[in-house]
């Protein structure tokens, strides 16, 4: 089984609420950013609580250590149940994120490689490789990997092993849903479920990946 993550970047606080509950029969987790955080606020957070679905907070943290502590306390005290961080920053600033993750009783997933054709330019060359044996050697929850390339995401599942993979770029970036599906333990999806006539039924067309 491989769990749907609805991405809800719906800059519009009463539309992405009900995007999120005719979606919410169909997903496993819902994966919250800048794009609806900015405009609603934190109080986005309360509005999808009464859904029962584990929150992510993708705010790509990349501060010193200091300052993804702050942002992680702000994260989780709001509500979400799990962030997502950079690796780049260092060990000890990722360290900081999945510290107050674990001290919450959330779970922090460090990106490892980005999905967009612009990703080659740095995470290329071994670095990707570096920053998924960071997240291993940070006691982080899994990564993020690009469902753009399922041949990276085999070989950071060689370095990471067990820990958990989730994977963004299904659909609106070109990643192929049923190939992915395959290879990580959770597929991001956001535009082609979202941007749907019928959010609803597009979630449950790609919830086949959870039986
Ligand atoms: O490498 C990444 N690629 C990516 O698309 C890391 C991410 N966190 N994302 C996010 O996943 C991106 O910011 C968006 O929120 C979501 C993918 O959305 P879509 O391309 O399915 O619309």
């Amino acid at each position: 089984m491989t769990e749907l993550i609805l991405s809800l970047d719906v800059p519009d606080r009463k539309r992405a609420v009900g995007i999120a509950e005719s979606c919410a029969p169909f997903i496993d987790a819902i994966k919250v950013g800048y794009p609806l955080v900015l405009p609603a606020g934190l109080a986005i957070v309360e509005d999808l609580a009464a859904l029962g679905l584990p929150l992510i907070a993708d705010f790509k943290v990349a501060d010193i250590p200091n300052t993804n502590r702050l942002i992680c306390e702000a994260v989780f005290s709001a509500g979400f149940d799990a962030v997502i961080a950079h690796g780049f920053v260092g060990a000890d600033a990722a360290r900081a994120c999945v510290e107050v993750a674990h001290n919450h009783d959330g779970a922090a997933y460090i990106v490892a490689e980005m999905s967009h054709p612009g990703a080659a330019e740095f995470f290329h060359g071994g670095v990707a490789e570096r920053l998924a044996a960071l997240a291993v050697a940070c006691r982080a929850d899994g990564i993020i990997a690009p469902a753009t390339r399922p041949d990276r995401i085999s070989r950071l599942r060689e370095i990471v092993g067990e820990k958990t993979i989730y994977s963004p770029g299904v659909g609106a970036q070109g990643g192929d849903l049923d190939t992915v599906a395959r290879l990580v333990d959770g597929v991001i999806v956001g535009r082609s479920i979202y941007e749907a006539e019928n959010p609803g039924a597009e979630a449950e067309r790609f919830s086949r990946i959870r039986r």
